[in-house]
C-alpha cells in the first residue's frame, strides 16, 4: 500500500473510532451551574430516508474517507461545497420546532411519525472565557442522536431518557455556531426500549439543551450521602475532570458549621468521609435539605441534598430505622393537558401535586428516567421516587451491545440522581419473560447498580405465577426474586385476569422475607362513562376493581407497599377502541385533561387510613 493510501486509511479508521465514541462521562448537577440555555426555536428538516446522512451507496457520510470535508458541507450551515449533492437541504428555508418538545404535536404530519430528522440552532457564545471550556448538554433525546457542531462530529448517543454532555472547547466560536443533530426515534429491536411498548414513542429534542461553562480543571460528579445503615456518617466521592495533579477538595455545610478537605489524586478522584452531628434528615413529613458547597482549586458547585437512611430488614422497609408503607402512584412522563412529554418544573408539579391529593408518599416513575426536576421537585415535596430504565417486556436478551446500552442507561440514571435523597429504589426491569438469557442479563445489571450505588434499595417489576386456578392461588417464581432488595410485581386481577370479584376468592402465597410491593394493578375506565360496577370501561367498574384489589393486597404480611397503575390517562398507541381509549390507556385515577374518577377517592381514602395506622405506631 503506498504511504498516502495508509495514511487515509488511518484517518478514516480515526475518525471512526472518534465518530463511534458516545459522549463524554456525565457532568451533574446542571441546575445549579453556570449555563447557557439553548431552548427555544430550532430549524428542522425531515429526512425519513436519511439522504442527509448516507451517500447513494448507503455508507454514512460521517464515516467516510473525506468525513471532515462532506460533514463540513451538510452538518454545517447547509450551504453544500459539493452542491450538486445536497442541495435539496437547506435550513435556512425551513420550519422550526420548539425544543423541548417532541415533534409529534408541533405538526400534524408528524403525530405518528417514526424516523429521522435533523434540527439545527444557530447561536453566538460570549461568554467563553480564556482557559475555560465548553460543553453541550442534552437533557434527553429520543432516541438515536448523533451531534456535530460547525461541521465537526461530537459524537453520538443512544438512549431516549439519560443525559448526555460533549466537549466543545476547541469548536466553539464566539458568533454564529452552528448546531446540528440528527435525531431518529426509529423503535428497534435491539433497542432498549425495544420494539414493543405501552406508552407514546415520542421523537425530538425532549429535555433542555444547555451550554456549561467550567474553569479547565472541574468538579464533574460526586456523591455526598450518609453511609449506609449510618445516621453520623457521610460517605462517597468526588471527581473532577481536566486536572493531572493531587488537588485539595473542601466540602462545607455551613448550616451545620461544617468545613472538610480532601485530597483528590491525579485522576481528580477524592474519596469522601466525615462524620456529622445531630442533622435533620430527610422525610415525607420533614423534607430537609442542606445547602452543600463542593470546591476544588479553580471551580465551585453547590448543592442541596438531604440525608437519610433506607433500608430493608426482614419485610421492614425502614427509613432512617423507622418502619414505612409506600403510599405510591406510577406516573408516565406525560403532561396531560399540554399533551406531550413533561420536562419544566411546572410539569413537575402537575404530575406530583395529582400525586399530593391521593396522599402519596411515593411514586414510581415509570418506565424510564424521569427529567432530573421531577426528581427535585419530588424531593422538595416529600415523595419518594422509584426510577427505573427502559428494560421492558422483551428485550433482545443474548445481544452484548443491547447489554451494554442499557447498562449505560442504568449508569447515566444513578450518576445524575445519586445525590437525591428522595430516590429509595432503582429498578431494572418491567414485566420480562423468565429465561435463562433474561435472568442473566438482570443479575449482570442488578451488579452495576450495586456497584454504582451500595445505598440505595434495588427492585424489577416482576410477574405472578398461578399455582393453582381453583381455588385461585398465585405466587413469585421468578429466579430472579432472590436478588432484589424488595419483591415487587404487577398484577391485573380483576382486568386481564378474571373479574373484580376473583380478588375477592385469590390467594397469595410469598414465601420470601422481604419487603413487598406491588408495583401495578389496576383497569381502565373512561372518565365521565357511569354504568354498574359490572360493566367494563365504567368509573364503576375500576372503582370496584380497586376495592377488591385494595382488599386483597392489604392481606399479604409482607406488603410495604403499592404502586398502581396509573396516575393519569396516557397516550398509547396499542389502546384503540373507538369513543372510549382513542389512543390512550384508560388506567389513570385522573383523565387526561385532570378530572378525578370514582378510584382516585377510594385510593385516597385507602392512603389516608394507612396514614393513620403508621403515625399511630409512632
Ligand atoms: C403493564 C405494563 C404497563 C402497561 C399496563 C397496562 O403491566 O407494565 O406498561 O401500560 O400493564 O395497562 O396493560
Amino acid at each position: 500500500m503506498k504511504s498516502f493510501q495508509i495514511l487515509v486509511t488511518l484517518i478514516l479508521l480515526i475518525n471512526i473510532a472518534v465518530y463511534s465514541e458516545a459522549q463524554n462521562s456525565l457532568i451533574i448537577n446542571i441546575p445549579n451551574r453556570d449555563t447557557i440555555s439553548l431552548n427555544g426555536r430550532w430549524k428542522y428538516i425531515v429526512d425519513p430516508y436519511e439522504n442527509g446522512y448516507y451517500n447513494y451507496r448507503y455508507q454514512p457520510i460521517d464515516q467516510q474517507e473525506n468525513a471532515s470535508q462532506v460533514s463540513e458541507a451538510i452538518f454545517n450551515d447547509y450551504h453544500p461545497i459539493n452542491k450538486s449533492e445536497r442541495v435539496e437541504y437547506d435550513f435556512d428555508l425551513s420550519g422550526e420546532l420548539n425544543v423541548p418538545g417532541s415533534w409529534n404535536f408541533q405538526d400534524d404530519k408528524l403525530f405518528y411519525y417514526e424516523g429521522n430528522i435533523w434540527y439545527r440552532k444557530k447561536f453566538d457564545c460570549i461568554t467563553t472565557h480564556n482557559g475555560n471550556r465548553v460543553f453541550i448538554y442534552f437533557g434527553a433525546v429520543n432516541y438515536e442522536t448523533h451531534v456535530y457542531l460547525n461541521g465537526k462530529k461530537l459524537g453520538m448517543h443512544l438512549g431516549g431518557f439519560t443525559p448526555f454532555n460533549f466537549e466543545i472547547t476547541s469548536f466553539i466560536k464566539e458568533k454564529d455556531n452552528s448546531l446540528v443533530v440528527k435525531v431518529d426515534n426509529k423503535r428497534k429491536k435491539e433497542g432498549v426500549p425495544t420494539l414493543n411498548t405501552d406508552w407514546f414513542n415520542y421523537g425530538g429534542i425532549t429535555r433542555d439543551v444547555a451550554l456549561i461553562d467550567v474553569p479547565s480543571s472541574f468538579i464533574k460528579d460526586y456523591c455526598i450521602q450518609l453511609k449506609k445503615g449510618s445516621i453520623s456518617q457521610i460517605e462517597g466521592y468526588v471527581n473532577l475532570d481536566g486536572t493531572n495533579a493531587a488537588e485539595k477538595i473542601t466540602v462545607e455545610i455551613p448550616e451545620l458549621k461544617l468545613k472538610k478537605e480532601f485530597i483528590a489524586d491525579k485522576t481528580g478522584h477524592a474519596l469522601i468521609q466525615f462524620s456529622i452531628d445531630n442533622a435533620v434528615l430527610w422525610t415525607p413529613e420533614t423534607p430537609k435539605l442542606y445547602q452543600v458547597n463542593i470546591s476544588s482549586s479553580e471551580s465551585q458547585v453547590t448543592d442541596q441534598i438531604g440525608l437519610r437512611t433506607i433500608e430493608t430488614k426482614g419485610a421492614d422497609l425502614l427509613l432512617n430505622g423507622k418502619s414505612i408503607f409506600l403510599r405510591g402512584i406510577c406516573s408516565h412522563e406525560e403532561n396531560s393537558i399540554r399533551g406531550d412529554r413533561a420536562w419544566s418544573i411546572d410539569d413537575a408539579q402537575l404530575i406530583l401535586l395529582r400525586a399530593k391529593e391521593l396522599n402519596c408518599n411515593f411514586i414510581r416513575l415509570a418506565h424510564y428516567p424521569h427529567n432530573e426536576n421531577i426528581i427535585r421537585e419530588a424531593e422538595k415535596m416529600g415523595i419518594m421516587v422509584w426510577e427505573e430504565i427502559p428494560v421492558y417486556w422483551t428485550i433482545d436478551w443474548a445481544n452484548e451491545a443491547t447489554y451494554k446500552n442499557a447498562e449505560a442507561q442504568l449508569s447515566d440514571m444513578v450518576k445524575r440522581d445519586i445525590n437525591r435523597a428522595n430516590v429509595i429504589i432503582w429498578s431494572v426491569a418491567n414485566e420480562t419473560p423468565v429465561s435463562d438469557a433474561r435472568t442473566s442479563f438482570l443479575t449482570k445489571l442488578i451488579s452495576k447498580a450495586r456497584e454504582l450505588d451500595n445505598t440505595r434499595l434495588i427492585s424489577a417489576a416482576l410477574e405472578k405465577h398461578t399455582v393453582s386456578e381453583n381455588p385461585p392461588v398465585f405466587a413469585i417464581e421468578d429466579p430472579f426474586a432472590q436478588y432484589v432488595d424488595v419483591l415487587s410485581f404487577n398484577q391485573y386481577l380483576g382486568w386481564y385476569d378474571g373479574l373484580p370479584e376473583k380478588c375477592t376468592r385469590s390467594k397469595w402465597i410469598i414465601k420470601f422475607d422481604k419487603p413487598v410491593i406491588i408495583s401495578e394493578f389496576g383497569g381502565d375506565a373512561k372518565y365521565g362513562y357511569h354504568a354498574d360496577k359490572d360493566t367494563r370501561w365504567s368509573e364503576e367498574f375500576q372503582e370496584e376493581l380497586f376495592i377488591r384489589n385494595l382488599e386483597m393486597l392489604d392481606k399479604i404480611t409482607q406488603l410495604r407497599g403499592i404502586t398502581p397503575w396509573i396516575l393519569t390517562d396516557f397516550r398509547s398507541p396499542r389502546r384503540l377502541l373507538p369513543g372510549i381509549q382513542d389512543g390512550w390507556n384508560r388506567k389513570g385515577v385522573f383523565s387526561e385533561s385532570g378530572e378525578k374518577k370514582k378510584a382516585f377517592f377510594i385510593l385516597q381514602d385507602f392512603y389516608n387510613k394507612k396514614l393513620k395506622v403508621f403515625e399511630s405506631k409512632e
